[in-house]
C-alpha cells in the first residue's frame, strides 16, 4: 500500500473527526519521522508536545520492554511496584506532596475540577452544588463534554450539549478581570500559563503570577494546566516557572508519556488531595506499571538531557531567527523556549497551504485555529537541524501567498 491507499482506507473506516496534513508515517527516531514512501520529514508539531524526548527515545523504549516482559496492568485493586517510585519521582520534580495518575490530559483536568470543587465544599465552605471555576477565552483543556461546555470554540463544543454548569469565563492575560470575576462561590482558576490551542498566546510579563497572589488572597486555587507547556517546552521545567509559581493543582500529561504511552495525573498537597478516598476516584490504568515504568524514564530523560535548558537557549535563537525573516505574510512571531508560534496575515490567507508547503519541504508543521503556524520540534533536535529548517521556512514564508490547495 502506498500513501493514497493509507489515507484512502482512513477515510473508509475512520470518523472524519481530523483534517491531517496528507503524509503516512511510518517510523519515526528523534526529531525525524519517514512515511511510507521512505521520504524522511523534520517533526515540528511533536504529538502537539507529546514527544519532548523526540521519537522512540531509548532509555524509554528501553523502560517500556523491559516493565513489558514483566506486568503492564494490576488495576488500583491491588499495588504494583512501579507506581510508587514513579509518583515519588513526580513530586520531587514538582515540589508537590502527593499526584493523582490518570491517563488522558482530558481525564487529568476532570480530576482537577472534581478536586477543587470537594475541596470548595468540604475546606472553603461553598455551599453544595454552587461551586464556580473560573476559566479563560480561547481555553483548551481536552475534549470531555464538561470541558468543551466551557470552551469559547463553537468547533469544539456546538452540538454537544447539554453542558456542566458552575463555569465563567473571563478574558485570558487580564489579571483585572479574574479579580473582578471572583465570587464567594468561586473554587478555582482553571488556566494554561501560555496558551497553545488558542495560537501560541502569551500571556503578559508576569500574568500568572498576578494571578496566583490574587487566587491566594480569595482562597480560590490556582489549577495549573501544564499538560501542553510542562515538562520543558517553554524552556523551563513548568511554564509557570515563569513567574515563579505552580499552582496549588497542577496538572501535567503528554510528554509524562515519553511519546510511547497515555500518562496525565494532579499534583497538589495534602490538604486537597485528601478530597479523594478510597472509592470516590479512579479509573481502570491510572497508575498501571507500564505507564508508571515510562513515566519515570519520561521524567529521568527531561532531567538528565536538560531538555528545558535546551528547549530555552534553541527557543530563544529560533525565534529570534524567525523574526527576522523578511515576509509579507507573517503578522507576528511568539512564544517561548520551542513552543511557537508564526502569526499569518489574515491578508495572506490561512496558514494551513504554508504548513502544506512546508511538507513538500520536509518539515511537518501543524496549522491551530487557521492563522497560526505552530512550531513545537521535539525537545531533544539539534541546532544543526534547525539551521538546516530556516531556508526552507524562510522560502515558503517570503514567497507568494502559497495557493490555496
Ligand atoms: C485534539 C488541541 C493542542 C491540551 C491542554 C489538556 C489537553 C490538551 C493544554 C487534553 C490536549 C491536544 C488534543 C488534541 C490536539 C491537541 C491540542 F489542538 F486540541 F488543542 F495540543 F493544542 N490541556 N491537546 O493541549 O489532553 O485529553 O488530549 O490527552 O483533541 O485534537 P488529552
Amino acid at each position: 500500500m502506498n500513501t493514497n491507499d493509507y489515507i484512502a482506507q482512513v477515510d473508509q473506516y475512520s470518523a472524519h473527526n481530523y483534517h491531517p496534513l496528507p503524509v503516512v508515517i511510518d517510523r519515526g527516531e528523534g526529531a525525524w519521522v519517514w512515511d511510507v514512501e521512505g521520504k524522511k520529514y523534520l517533526d515540528m508539531l511533536s504529538a502537539y508536545s507529546a514527544v519532548n524526548q523526540g521519537h522512540r527515545h531509548p532509555k524509554i523504549l528501553r523502560a517500556l520492554s523491559e516493565q513489558a516482559a514483566k506486568l503492564t496492568l494490576t488495576s488500583r485493586a491491588f499495588h504494583n511496584d512501579q507506581m510508587g517510585p514513579f509518583l515519588k519521582g513526580l513530586c520531587d520534580v514538582t515540589g508537590f506532596e502527593r499526584a493523582l495518575p490518570m491517563n488522558t490530559g482530558a481525564e487529568a483536568v476532570e480530576t482537577a475540577i472534581k478536586a477543587a470543587r470537594k475541596w470548595g465544599y468540604e475546606a472553603k465552605g461553598v455551599e453544595k452544588g454552587q461551586a464556580e471555576i473560573i476559566v479563560c477565552e480561547q481555553n483548551f483543556h481536552g475534549r470531555t463534554t464538561t470541558i468543551v461546555g466551557f470552551s469559547s470554540d463553537a468547533l469544539s463544543r456546538d452540538g454537544f450539549g447539554p453542558f456542566t454548569p458552575g463555569f465563567r469565563v473571563i478574558p485570558y492575560g487580564d489579571s483585572d478581570a479574574l479579580a473582578s470575576a471572583i465570587t464567594p462561590e468561586t473554587v478555582g482558576f482553571l488556566v494554561e500559563p501560555l496558551q497553545g490551542e488558542a495560537g501560541v498566546v502569551v500571556p503578559p510579563d508576569g500574568y500568572f503570577g498576578r494571578c496566583v497572589e490574587i487566587c491566594r488572597a480569595n482562597d480560590v486555587l490556582v489549577i495549573n494546566d501544564e499538560i501542553q507547556t510542562g515538562l520543558g517546552r517553554t524552556g523551563k521545567m513548568f511554564c509557570g516557572d515563569w513567574d515563579g509559581h505552580r499552582g496549588d493543582i497542577m496538572i501535567v500529561g503528554k510528554a509524562l508519556g515519553g511519546g510511547v504511552f497515555p500518562v496525565s495525573g494532579i499534583l497538589s498537597d495534602s490538604d486537597i488531595m485528601d478530597v479523594f478516598t478510597p472509592g470516590n476516584h479512579g479509573s481502570t490504568f491510572g497508575g498501571n506499571p507500564l505507564g508508571a515504568a515510562v513515566g519515570r524514564a519520561a521524567l529521568e530523560v527531561i532531567q538528565e538531557e536538560k531538555l528545558a535548558d535546551q528547549s530555552n537557549d534553541l527557543g530563544q535563537w529560533f525565534m529570534g531567527e524567525l523574526k527576522s525573516i523578511n515576509s509579507p505574510h507573517i503578522e507576528e512571531v511568539r512564544g517561548r523556549g520551542l513552543m511557537i508560534g508564526v502569526v499569518i496575515k489574515d491578508s495572506s490567507g490561512t496558514a494551513r497551504p504554508f504548513c502544506e508547503a512546508l511538507q513538500q519541504r520536509g518539515i511537518l508543521a501543524k496549522e491551530t485555529h487557521e492563522q497560526v503556524i505552530r512550531f513545537a520540534p521535539p525537545l531533544v533536535i539539534e541546532k544543526a537541524t534547525l539551521e538546516w529548517a530556516l531556508p526552507h521556512i524562510a522560502e515558503v514564508v517570503e514567497g507568494a501567498a502559497v495557493a490555496v490547495g
